[in-house]
């Protein structure tokens, strides 16, 4: 088989990209390890940064997303009990869509079986080959046979522990990593969210998340030992945590029913240096990490696609190199700014071991100064829904 652009993994970052690439007439293979249920049923991000809604508009893909979507124009922070709203349309005259990751990839998918594209789900032992020459192949096994794709370029777009980043030798990839002392335990549960906007609480007990997926749907997140089971955790003490960590007025308004699903996420950041291996390159979660916190793991996904799938079409469209060269430097250049925010808003909501009575009376000033300090606000509030492209 032969392809331009050979892209490992099915999730929002392969699916973007082969999107992208696919209205600039460039030819790809998308091969999936998973089956298509099994990536539909993995539920992750929910808030969608300003610059990724214009992004899936572009491609074409946002029809549902505005339908069933809903536009949030600020959060709640919430600390010892005590909130304090930032209103992102006036601080920085923006806002966020909090849309489900499982519903954009369901529309990603969606837009490439109407196009007749494909994708190879199921694709076992996926091997890389020959990146660092003109003429890559990709290596798979599907119900036991064995094909060879080859190829122009191969995106590596499968995740934190996917096998392209893996296949860079070790002296041309330098990584940068802090692993965080606990986790998130999330659910969601069929019941209204508590809430119109989501809630981020900091307090002695850990920290708390209320956010949606829809009018009646809710996911709630609580920081938990990086050790504990899920097996632990009943849905009744799941909520009597979270009402304890929140505001009283928000336990009292929380309306709880049975978990449709329970699941324990660690906190991570990891940078990998650089993202482009001769005709390899990285993009999203194989590229780099970031603690859910700031919400910006989908979104750094999105922004990478956007730049690589300019610099192929560059390749291909002008027959230039400058956007395929440079394309490691952009995307590093914002995705550390989007490390720096997801590492400073998950150490001021998050208990750390090491939190002791100095750390959280800094805890508690960098929540008076953001009540107090527009300018401060602000810089949340920018960073939040979306530093530019
Ligand atoms: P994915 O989604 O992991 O997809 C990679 C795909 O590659 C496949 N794969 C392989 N395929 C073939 N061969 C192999 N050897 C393969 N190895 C792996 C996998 O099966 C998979 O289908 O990476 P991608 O596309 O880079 O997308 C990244 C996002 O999924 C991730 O950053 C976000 O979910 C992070 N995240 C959030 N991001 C946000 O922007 N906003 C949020 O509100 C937000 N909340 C979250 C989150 C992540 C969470 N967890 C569970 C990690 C909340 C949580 C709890
Ligand atoms: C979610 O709804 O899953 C979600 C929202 C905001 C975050 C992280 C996760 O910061």
């Amino acid at each position: 088989m032969r392809t331009q652009v050979a892209i490992i993994g099915a999730g929002p970052a392969g699916l973007l990209l082969g999107r992208a690439l696919e209205l600039q007439g460039i030819d790809t293979v998308i091969l999936e390890r998973r089956s298509r249920d099994y990536v539909l049923g993995r539920i992750r991000a929910g808030v969608l940064e300003q610059g990724t809604v214009e992004f899936l508009d572009a491609i074409g893909v946002g029809a549902r997303m505005h339908a069933e979507g809903q536009v949030h124009t600020g959060v709640e922070l919430c600390f010892d009990g005590e909130s304090h709203r930032l209103d992102f349309a006036d601080l920085v005259g923006r806002k966020v869509m909090v849309y489900g990751q499982t519903e954009v990839t369901r529309d990603l998918m969606a837009a490439r079986d109407a196009s007749g594209a494909g994708i190879i789900y199921e694709a076992e032992g996926v091997s890389l080959h020959d990146f660092d020459g003109s003429a890559p192949k990709v290596r798979y096994v599907k119900d036991g046979v064995a094909h060879e794709v080859s190829c122009d370029f191969i995106a590596g777009c499968d995740g934190f522990h996917g096998v392209a980043r893996a296949s860079v030798p070790e002296a041309a990839i330098r990584t940068f990593e802090r692993v965080y002392p606990f986790g998130w335990l999330g659910i969601l549960v069929d019941r209204p969210p508590v809430a119109d906007e989501l809630i981020y609480a900091h307090h002695e007990r850990g920290f708390a998340l209320c956010s949606m997926r829809s009018p009646t749907r809710s996911r709630y997140y609580i920081q938990c030992g990086a050790d504990e089971r899920v097996a632990d955790w009943s849905d009744d003490r799941f909520y009597d945590e979270l009402r304890r960590r929140v505001d009283p007025e928000t336990a009292d308004r929380l309306v709880t029913g049975p978990s449709i699903e329970k699941s324990i996420a660690p906190l991570r950041s990891f940078v990998a240096e650089p993202l482009r291996f001769g005709r390899l390159f990285l993009a999203g979660d194989a590229a780099h990490i970031v603690p859910p916190t700031g919400a910006k793991g989908l979104n750094l996904a999105a922004s990478d696609v956007v730049y690589l799938a300019q610099a192929l079409s560059e390749f291909y469209g002008d027959r230039s190199e400058a956007g395929i060269d440079g394309y490691s430097e952009r995307v590093l250049r914002r995705v550390w700014k989007a490390e720096r925010f997801s590492w400073w808003m998950t150490s001021i909501l998050h208990i750390f071991p090491e939190t002791d009575a100095f750390g959280r009376r800094i805890q508690r000033a960098e929540f008076d100064y953001l009540k107090g300090s527009r300018a401060a606000g602000q810089s949340l509030a920018e960073n939040y829904t979306g530093l530019p492209f």
